[in-house]
This record gives structure tokens, C-alpha cells and sequence, in this order.
């Protein structure tokens, strides 16, 4: 055997200079690094209420949460806690509380089903479940629970986590290993299989939020006098990462809205004159279809960022959302909960913006490195061609909760975390995204699972085999769809099988449609040919 030598990879950097990040620092002591300087600014604004925590309130309220956690429930290092909460205060509050404690916030969709709920508590160990009183009956006996708002039988309720004395919450900081120990525990199913759970670390979203929000010149400016609306769900990577961290570590005021309306969040920008709007792809679909007489109506001028991401944006929408934004620089992120989660920023969002063009979901990262390999091959990939997006770096994840395999299946042994996206980077260093090698479909930026879906189909005695893949809608992104094969005799219908899914999943897993047929077509080895489906989907 000749050992060929190895071609020289092709690696993109950010067009940005590297910066210090900080590497020691647990992500809360990071979080609130600035502190003397934002102490009496807004932090957290209940969209609802006008309600107001400042810099110096959300510092204090989360050190007594920490200890009421530690106190009451006993959460220490290397623990646990589930956050099932919609947006609000009390999310905020408990993240940072579990990072103080050197424990885990795994967070979940506050609208999943028990079981659901019930699989990711026990998958991620986690010992006290954080929620609301209405959600209360879905977590019962799953672990010990803590309820905001008032009268939740048989539950701690959340301000009694606030009663600690400001001294008593003096915690003595649990020696924390910014390297290895796990602050977020997020779900998601990456590039096949079911949800697991996503290990990301201290130092790994220290690094993340650095990488947008830090330096001279940050790829993702915000600034303490910035206010930016928070309606995506915390519980997700995007929200949490770039919103709640990234606008914390600014010094940026958060409205926090609990559910999209059109004109309530109209009347917030007004209202707290909104500079910041992180969008998703329906939210944008929303603001395009809203009247103009009641767009007209309100003073939109604040808004100087939009940003989308979770989901493709075509050039077509984002062009009509900046014709109705006008005074906004309108561009992308491209994010992945195993990447730490950002890849790539949109540079037009640089404090030096650099021009960028539609449909293009940013420049990668400073301080990491991407690559476009050949999925067949491995072989990295110069310029314009499309190929498998790799990412390296201190920002992606530690690697899958008790789950060796699939870590190993998606971060290679040089580090390279592969993502299952098609795209490829142009002449100015811009990303785009072409297609997706993965099993993943993304209904309105909400990751469902296709094996977590057919897995549930195979298990109905009328149905002999099934596949779910993701079918274009111009609205949501993609929308779950399933192709089924009856058992022999059976006569099973579409609207059977959609209730039958619909009864065990949150609602953005439901299926939209059920194509009946003879066979599912798979490869010798067993695996489903999606990429046949889809194009049959196409072809409908
Ligand atoms: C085309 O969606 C996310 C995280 C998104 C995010 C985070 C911080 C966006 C901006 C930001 O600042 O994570 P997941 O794990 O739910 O889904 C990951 C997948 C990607 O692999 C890709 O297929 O979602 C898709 N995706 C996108 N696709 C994410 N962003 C984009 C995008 N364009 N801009």
C-alpha cells in the first residue's frame, strides 16, 4: 500500500479577524461580565404586562433561584432540571440559576405530549421539572416539579425558589469545569434518528455568543441601548442562543413575548420602540401578508436588524420584507443545535457591515473553521460547489448524552462536526444552503423527527411499513407527510392515521398527508430512499 499524500483541505475562515474569548469563564459570570455598566438597564420586559427586571434584578433573582433549587430540591453540580416553560421571566431566571449551580437546563416544548416529555426527563436524568401550572398534570411523577404562577397542588411553587435571602444566596461557586461540564441540554434528532440529547458546555457557548456579539467589530451587533424582541420559544437553541445569551452579554433589553400575534408585536416595536426583530421564516410570511393599512398604522421605524433563521429564507420573501421594513438590515443566521449552535452570521449585521446578498445565510464564524466536503468521498470542496457543510471549533457540542455512536457518526476524529446541509460558499465568502443529506423536516423552524414518526407508524397493526419526509409549504417551510403501506387487508384511512399520530405528538409534528402505496423504496442495506419521496413529492 502507497500512502497517497493528502490533498490540502480547502477551510473557510470569517472575513473577521479571531478574537480573545474568554475560556475560563462559566457561562453566567460571562453572561453578566459587564455588570457594573448594565446593572439599572432593562433586561427582561414582559411583553404582556410592561413588567420590567432590570441587569441588577435578573443577576440577584437567579442567584436566590440557585439557591432555592440547591435549598429545596437539591440541584447540585452535575444535575439536571427541565425547563417546560413557554416565554418568560422564570426561564431566564432558572437557565441561569442551573448555570450557577454547574447543572443542566435541558428545555423542552412546553406543548409536548407526556409521553414526550416523559422520554426526554428520564433520557436526561433530570431530577425537578420547571413549568407552568396548566402543564402541571403532564409531569406529574416524572420528577419533582416546580410551578409558576400560584396553586399548583403538590408542587414547589417558583417564588418560593425566590425566598432565599440575598446572603444566603451568596453561593459559594461549585468549582465548574468551563471545558467539559454541561450547561444546556437542548433535544434534537441531528442528522438521523431519534432526539438526543445535545451536551453544550460552558466554554462551548461562551464561545458561541462570543463569536456574534464580542470583539472591536462583532459579526452580530448589539448594543446595551438596543431592545429586541423575544418571541421565539427559549426552549429553542436559536432563542436561547441568540436572543436571551447573545442580547444578555449586550447589555440589550428583551421584550419577551409569550405567543406571535401580528399586530401585538406591531404595537410592541412601537410601544418599546423595538430595534431588534429575530425572526422565523412564518413570522416573516405573517408581516409580508399583514395589511398594509395596519402595518401603515404603526411606527415601525426602530427596527434596524431582522433576522431570520432555523429555516430557508428564499430571496423572494426576504425582498418584499425589505421593501416593508425599509429602514432594516434584513439577513440570515445559520444555525444547528450540535453546532454550539451558530455556523454562520449575516455580515450586513457586522458594527463595519459588509454588503450581502438575498437568500445567502451569512459568513462563517470568527475563531472556527467550515469546510464543504464531497458527501461520497469526503473531499473537501473549493468555492461555488455544493457539498456537505462542516463546521470545527470550540462552539460545537461535547457530543450526544450517553450516546458514543451517533457523537462519533457526526463529529469526525479531526473535530469536524458534519451537518447533514448541502450548500456552498461563493466568491464573497457567503453561505448558501441547496438541500439537506439529513432525515430532519422543519416545520416552521421546529425540528420533527421523520424516524420518531415511522416508529410510530410501523408500530399500528394496520400498517406494514412507513416513511415521513418533509414536503415544501410556502408558509410553515416544510410540513410533515408520511408514505404508508397498508397491511394485508387493511383498510386504514388517511384521516385514521393522522389521528393516530395527532393523539401522541406536539402539534407541529402531525402529519398533513398520507400517500398510500405498495412499497417503500429502500436501499439493499435498509435504509429508506427519502430522496426518492421527496422527489415523488415534487413531482405531485
Ligand atoms: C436554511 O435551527 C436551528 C438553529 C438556528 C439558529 C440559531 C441561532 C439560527 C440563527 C441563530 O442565530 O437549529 P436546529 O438544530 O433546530 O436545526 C438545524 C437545521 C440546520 O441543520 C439546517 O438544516 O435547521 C436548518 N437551518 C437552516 N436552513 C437552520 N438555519 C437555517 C438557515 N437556512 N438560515
Amino acid at each position: 500500500l502507497t500512502s497517497e499524500p493528502r490533498a490540502a483541505e480547502t477551510v473557510f475562515r470569517s472575513t473577521l479577524p479571531d478574537i480573545p474569548i474568554p475560556d475560563h469563564l462559566p457561562l453566567h459570570d460571562y453572561v453578566f461580565e459587564h455588570l457594573s455598566r448594565h446593572r439599572d438597564l432593562p433586561c427582561l420586559i414582559d411583553g404582556a404586562t410592561g413588567e420590567t427586571l432590570t441587569y441588577g434584578d435578573v443577576e440577584r433573582l437567579s442567584r436566590r433561584v440557585a439557591a432555592g433549587l440547591r435549598d429545596t430540591l437539591g440541584v447540585r453540580a452535575g444535575g439536571t432540571v427541565m425547563l417546560l416553560l413557554p416565554n418568560c421571566a422564570e426561564f431566564a431566571l432558572a437557565f441561569l440559576a442551573c448555570s450557577r449551580l454547574g447543572a443542566a437546563a435541558t428545555t423542552a416544548n412546553p406543548l409536548h405530549t407526556r409521553p414526550e416529555i416523559a422520554k426526554q426527563a428520564a433520557a436526561s436524568g433530570a431530577t425537578v421539572v420547571i413549568t407552568e401550572p396548566a402543564f402541571v398534570p403532564k409531569v406529574h411523577g416524572l420528577a419533582a416539579v416546580v410551578a409558576t404562577g400560584a396553586g399548583a397542588e403538590g408542587c414547589v411553587s417558583f417564588s418560593d425558589l425566590l425566598l432565599a435571602a440575598d446572603d444566603a444566596a451568596a453561593l459559594p461557586d461549585p468549582a465548574i469545569d468551563v471545558a467539559t461540564d454541561v450547561v444546556a441540554l437542548p433535544y434534537s434528532s441531528g442528522t438521523t434518528g431519534l432526539p438526543k440529547g445535545v451536551m453544550l458546555t460552558h466554554r462551548g457557548l461562551v464561545t458561541s455568543v462570543a463569536q456574534l456579539v464580542d470583539g472591536e467589530n462583532p459579526n452580530l451587533h448589539l448594543r446595551d441601548d438596543d431592545v429586541m424582541l423575544c418571541v421565539l420559544p427559549m426552549f429553542h437553541v436559536y432563542s436561547l442562543h441568540s436572543i436571551l445569551l447573545c442580547g444578555m452579554r449586550a447589555g440589550a433589553a428583551l421584550v419577551v413575548m409569550r405567543r406571535f400575534d401580528t399586530c401585538r408585536m406591531f404595537e410592541l416595536v412601537e410601544r418599546h420602540g423595538i430595534t431588534v426583530l429575530p425572526l422565523v421564516l412564518p413570522i416573516a410570511v405573517e408581516i409580508v401578508k399583514a395589511d398594509d393599512a395596519v402595518v401603515g398604522r404603526h411606527d415601525l421605524s426602530s427596527v434596524r436588524m431582522v433576522v431570520s433563521g432555523a429555516a430557508p429564507m428564499g430571496k423572494e420573501l426576504q425582498d418584499i420584507l425589505r421593501a416593508k421594513l425599509p429602514r432594516a438590515v434584513l439577513g440570515q443566521g445559520y444555525g444547528m443545535t450540535e453546532a454550539g449552535p451558530v455556523l454562520s452570521m449575516c455580515m450586513a449585521f457586522a458594527k463595519e457591515p459588509l454588503p450581502v446578498k438575498s437568500g445567502a445565510c451569512g459568513t462563517v464564524v470568527r475563531n472556527a473553521e467550515l469546510k464543504i466536503i464531497d458527501p461520497e468521498t469526503g473531499v473537501s470542496l473549493p468555492r461555488n460547489q455544493p457539498g456537505e457543510i462542516c463546521i470545527r471549533g470550540n462552539q460545537i457540542m461535547k457530543g450526544y448524552l450517553n450516546n458514543p455512536e451517533a457523537t462519533a457518526a457526526t463529529i469526525d476524529a479531526e473535530g469536524w462536526l458534519h451537518t447533514g446541509d448541502v450548500g456552498y460558499v461563493d466568491d464573497d465568502d457567503e453561505i448558501f444552503i441547496v438541500d439537506r443529506l439529513k432525515e430532519l423536516i422543519k416545520y416552521k423552524g421546529f425540528q420533527v423527527a421523520p424516524a420518531e414518526l415511522e416508529a410510530m407508524l410501523i408500530a399500528h397493526p394496520d400498517i406494514a411499513d412507513a416513511a415521513a419526509v418533509p414536503m415544501k409549504d410556502d408558509s410553515s417551510g416544510e410540513i410533515p407527510v408520511a408514505f404508508v403501506v397498508r397491511s394485508d387487508g387493511c383498510e386504514i384511512t388517511e384521516d385514521e392515521i393522522k389521528q393516530y399520530v395527532a393523539k401522541q405528538v406536539v402539534y407541529y409534528k402531525r402529519l398533513h398527508k398520507v400517500f398510500f402505496v405498495e412499497t417503500i423504496p429502500k436501499a439493499p442495506s435498509g435504509k429508506i430512499l427519502r430522496k426518492d419521496l421527496r422527489a415523488k413529492l415534487a413531482a405531485c
